[in-house]
């Protein structure tokens, strides 16, 4: 647990910086400047009273003059948010801000417009921009917004008001297409009185329309009217799916009205260029119960915090129909997820030489159980008596509640440069309810008998030889019929 940005003694006036984020794009946040922000009361972290650095939420709404000069808006860009999951003050409902602002993260401010006209119908950061968090328990999602608006407006006149949506996209083959979009659709005007808002379900959605059960949503107005502040809660039921590990395709938006002039067109301000059919076109909502995983295991194996996953999958490959994340961290082969019974997370260490060089993560069924199966292709270089050879190599790992097993290790080419390679590419034949993973007699590329050398004559060995070309033997197969992997030479 790190509180990120506790506040000092709360009788004085806090110069404290706005956040330098970016955007995953790279954009630079515009204002971030120091200002003076209001008083904020004190917090204890331990015994120790910690001075600010980071933004508090009071902080956020920055002098009027910063919109003199905005520049025409460019492209929208999806931008990723991280849903955090390791906090220490519980959040209320109530529009009261205290409960996220002990503890944020700098976030950047959202003004990328994607519809309406600049100038005409948003005129800047002061007009309508955002700036979002979330943080997640195991029954929702919660998020608070900060957001500046120069007139908030109710529906008038056949004209909506103001309001903000925020979008999933579930990718859940097993969902009829329609069903793995949701909208959620917060009204900001009731700002202008109480404050007590609802989470409805945004328009167009078949077979849901009103408010979200179980959801909640409150407003407080900015002083000097600059705008708003809104928290609000979205049950996982409501969402429908079992979120919260994997990443999803996720985006936030500010529908703003000022009506200010009769031509006036709706302007919306959002975290991705977002077009409601193609949810490649939002941005990513990451989950912190993932990261706290992937900590986790970077304990458990002594990994450096500096070492990124590679080959990062999500898929299905074990336990429930959840996806599992898939990848390669430090030497391990890593698969890690929720809803597996037996383990949070699984490994195997895969690079045991220096020259180990991943190529290639993918996934096929292979074996009777619907999860896929994983796929795993490598090159080496090896040494004898100074001679060179590059060898390429397969690997198919099953995961089951035990763990994981390599149920297939075989050579595919070996390769003596500048004189010619000998290869037996993997081929897969379909048999009904498995496959068989499939390794015919090499063929030679160039590279003679006389020409080639084992390599690995001195080693003790892990994986299963090529068939050579001068061999009397002509095919070696991995399969699983639902008692467990075998393999032939035939
Ligand atoms: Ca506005
Ligand atoms: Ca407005
Ligand atoms: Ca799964
Ligand atoms: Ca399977």
């Amino acid at each position: 647990m790190r509180p990120l940005a506790t506040l000092s003694n709360a009788a004085t006036t806090t110069t404290i910086a706005t956040p330098t984020a970016t955007t995953t794009a790279g954009a630079a946040v515009p204002g971030s400047a120091p200002l003076r922000a209001t008083p904020l009361r004190a917090t204890l972290v331990g015994a120790t009273l910690v001075r600010a650095t980071l933004i508090g939420l009071t902080v956020a709404l920055l002098a009027a003059t910063a919109a003199a000069q905005v520049p025409e808006p460019g492209p929208a860009q999806p931008m990723t948010y991280r849903c955090e999951s390791e906090y220490v003050t519980r959040v209320y409902v109530d529009g009261n801000q205290y409960d996220w602002e002990q503890e944020v993260q700098p976030t950047p401010r959202v003004a990328q417009l994607i519809e309406g006209e600049f100038r005409y119908d948003w005129t800047g950061y002061n007009d309508a921009s955002f700036m979002l968090w979330c943080r997640q328990t195991n029954a929702a999602l919660f998020f608070a917004v900060v957001a500046r608006d120069n007139q908030i407006t109710r529906p008038e006149n056949g004209r909506d008001g103001d309001r903000f949506q925020i979008w999933f996209h579930l990718d859940d083959n097993q969902l009829p297409a329609p069903n793995r979009t949701l909208g959620f659709e917060i009204p900001v005007w009731p700002v202008l009185a109480d404050g007590s808002s609802s989470v409805n379900w945004a328009p167009g959605q078949a077979g849901r329309s009103g408010q979200v059960p179980a959801s909640r949503a409150e407003l407080a107005p900015r002083r000097d009217g600059e705008g708003y502040f809104l928290e609000f809660s979205i049950p996982l039921s409501a969402i429908g799916a079992q979120i919260g590990f994997a990443p999803i395709r996720f985006a936030a938006m500010m529908r703003d009205w000022d009506y200010d002039t009769r031509r006036e067109q709706e302007a919306v301000i959002s975290t991705s260029p977002f077009n409601r059919n193609n949810p490649e076109t939002w941005g990513t909502l990451e989950f912190g119960r993932f990261h706290q995983t992937l900590a986790s295991i970077r304990t458990a194996l002594s990994i450096d915090s500096s070492v990124e996953p590679d080959l990062v999958h999500w898929a299905n490959v074990a336990g429930d129909a959840r996806n599992e994340f898939v990848a390669l961290l430090g030497e391990h082969l890593v698969v890690a997820g929720e809803g597996i019974p037996g383990f949070s997370f699984t490994n195997m260490r895969i690079r045991t030489e220096e020259s180990h060089t991943p190529t290639e993560l993918t996934f096929a069924n292979l074996d009777p159980d619907p999860e896929l199966e994983i796929l795993y292709r490598y090159r080496v270089t090896r040494y004898l008596d100074e001679r060179q050879m590059n060898q390429e190599f397969v690997a198919v790992f099953d995961v089951e509640s035990d763990g994981m097993s390599r149920a297939a290790h075989q050579e595919t080419a070996a390769e003596i440069p500048g004189v010619g390679r000998i290869e037996a590419p993997m081929e897969l034949r379909e048999r009904g309810n498995y496959t068989i993973v499939r390794f015919r007699r090499a063929v030679s590329r160039g590279l003679e008998r006389a020409q080639w050398f084992d390599v690995n004559a001195q080693r003790s060995k892990d994986w299963e030889d090529m068939l050579m070309p001068w061999d009397s033997r002509s095919k070696i197969d991995y399969f699983n019929t639902g008692r467990g992997w075998q393999y032939t030479i035939e």
